[in-house]
């Protein structure tokens, strides 16, 4: 069953060949997935050949096949981890009862809703790259643009599957909508913050790879301790291809900063944009802007759609199976500070309402990784700058800090003290400007644009120069 069928028209591991009603939902809706494709993808390289992965079979040693491909034809498919035998609900009231095959009447409204959330994510990221590719630095950037979009696209078909084989006609419907939301649009908007912010330059893409393709990371991480089997199985093989998501914001930044450092040795005495690169203090507000739109991502910091959740046993806690040994979470607590006046106070809320408040908080010490990495490029050059990541509660649209003002530090302020120094945290229009002014594309194999440094070392052992797209 690990192999993958690559005969049929969608390529896959859980037998569409014997569920002709299914097999039928999903061929008609892959012509429309590729319209979508053809028209909200990167469409201007449709006939270059890029040098992809692809799963051909999802154990350890087939699931990163690399070969040209035309994005186009890029095999999308439909790949669960193997069943795993006697699987148990991993959580709340239900833990410990045999795993869900298939949905439990109760909780399908909720169900549904989960996993048309993280569908949605997937298409709009697309959406909002989709131009990248005209300015990107390299050969070897563009093609990890084009990886991470076409899994992306892969991530939309896992999740149209469980909504076509699981959802009936309701489920059918949803997948039709994914593909008519768009990123950004006023009228029919992608449903979460993050995803309708414009990703228009690269350091934009390299910051959303790190922050927000975290957040999927950690939403996939709660979502394989579902009860519901078939999603656990889905989010365990999407986080396989996750990793590299992550890989190319962590690193893409990571270049950036060494560029910068390295013009700041060569010209101790001017600003860094003098010579093209991107002053350290500048990535900060960089960082400070996607991180505070991400960590939107996990809702409200008191919630009772993430209690409910939890104590059906749809979504678990990160990790839950294995860092956890007390499941239901029905007598803990977790504090949590809130504004009072001008005075932050701490307050014990129920466990299970905190859910969200608790992988925010795994997420967000994740994050300090990447950072403290960071931090290592700026002291082996000896350059004094160290990154932070901002408070959890400044900038925040969602939840107990929205509509209130919060430094970096997280010290409460008013209004206008915020408003006279979100410059100093904020990339605004003059900054934005000149990052955009850097974007130039640069075509040549091994050939990088002058704000950012070669990686360390190819993909998949192959040289920096190679000809990882053939324009
Ligand atoms: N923006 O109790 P609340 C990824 C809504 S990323 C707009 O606070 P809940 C990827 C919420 O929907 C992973 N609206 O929240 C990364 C609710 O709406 P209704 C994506 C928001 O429900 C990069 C209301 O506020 N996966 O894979 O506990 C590239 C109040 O609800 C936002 C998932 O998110 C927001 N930021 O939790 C490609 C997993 N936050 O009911 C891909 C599935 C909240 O009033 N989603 N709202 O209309 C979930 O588990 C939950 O829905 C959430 C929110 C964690 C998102
Ligand atoms: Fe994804
Ligand atoms: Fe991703």
């Amino acid at each position: 069953m690990a192999s993958i069928d690559y005969e049929s028209k969608i390529p896959n591991n859980v037998d569409l060949a014997s569920d002709k009603r299914l097999q039928r939902a999903l061929e008609k809706w892959q012509p429309e997935y590729l319209d979508w494709w053809h028209q909200m993808g990167p469409t201007d390289y449709e006939a270059n050949d890029i040098y992809l992965r692809t799963a051909i079979s999802v154990e350890a040693d087939g699931w990163a096949h690399f070969g040209y491909v035309k994005m186009p034809d890029y095999r999308w498919g439909i790949f669960l981890e193997p069943q795993q035998k006697g699987r148990v609900v991993p959580c709340g009231d239900h833990y410990g009862e045999e795993a869900w095959q298939e949905v439990p009447g109760e909780f399908r409204t909720e169900l549904r809703r989960i996993i048309v959330t993280q569908a949605d994510t997937e298409p709009a990221s697309v959406e909002q790259q989709r131009l990248l590719g005209h300015t990107a630095p390299s050969l070897y950037d563009l093609r990890n643009l084009f990886q991470v979009n076409v899994e992306e696209g892969r991530h939309l078909w896992a999740m149209v599957y469980l909504l076509q084989r699981y959802f009936g006609k309701d489920g059918r419907r949803e997948a039709e909508e994914l593909l008519e939301r768009r990123s950004g649009n006023p009228d029919r908007p992608r449903i979460l913050g993050t995803f309708n912010e414009p990703i228009t330059t690269w350091l934009d893409f390299f910051m959303f790879t790190m922050f927000t393709d975290r957040d999927g990371k950690f939403q996939l991480l709660a979502l394989a301790e579902s009860g519901f089997d078939p999603l656990a199985r889905t989010c365990r093989f999407m986080l396989t291809e996750e990793a590299h998501h992550m890989f190319v914001g962590q690193t893409g930044v990571g270049r950036v900063i060494k560029r910068t450092c390295e013009v700041m040795q060569e010209y101790p005495d001017a600003c860094p944009s003098e010579h093209g690169a991107i002053p350290l203090p500048l990535i900060q507000k960089y960082i400070n802007f996607w991180v505070s739109s991400s960590t939107d991502l996990y809702g409200s910091e008191i919630s009772s759609n993430a209690a409910n959740y939890f104590a059906a046993g749809l979504k678990g806690r990160a990790y839950e199976e294995k860092k956890y040994t007390e499941h239901k979470a029905m007598d803990g607590s977790y504090v949590i500070e809130k504004l009072e006046g001008d005075r932050l106070v701490k307050e014990e809320v129920p466990l299970r309402n905190a859910m969200n408040e608790v992988l925010r908080t795994e997420y967000l010490e994740d994050n300090q990784k990447g950072i403290d990495y960071w931090n290592r490029i700026t002291a082996k050059h000896n350059i004094d700058f160290n990154f932070c990541l901002p408070n959890r509660r400044f900038h925040r649209n969602i939840g107990l800090y929205t509509g209130l003002h919060f430094d970096v530090e997280g010290n409460p302020m008013s209004k206008e003290d915020y408003e006279a120094r979100v410059h100093e945290w904020l990339p605004n229009d003059e900054d934005r400007k000149f990052v955009t002014s850097l974007m130039v594309a640069v075509k040549e194999a091994g050939q990088f644009a002058g704000w950012i440094a070669p990686p360390a070392k190819g993909l998949n052992g192959q040289p920096v120069d190679f000809e990882y797209v053939k324009l």
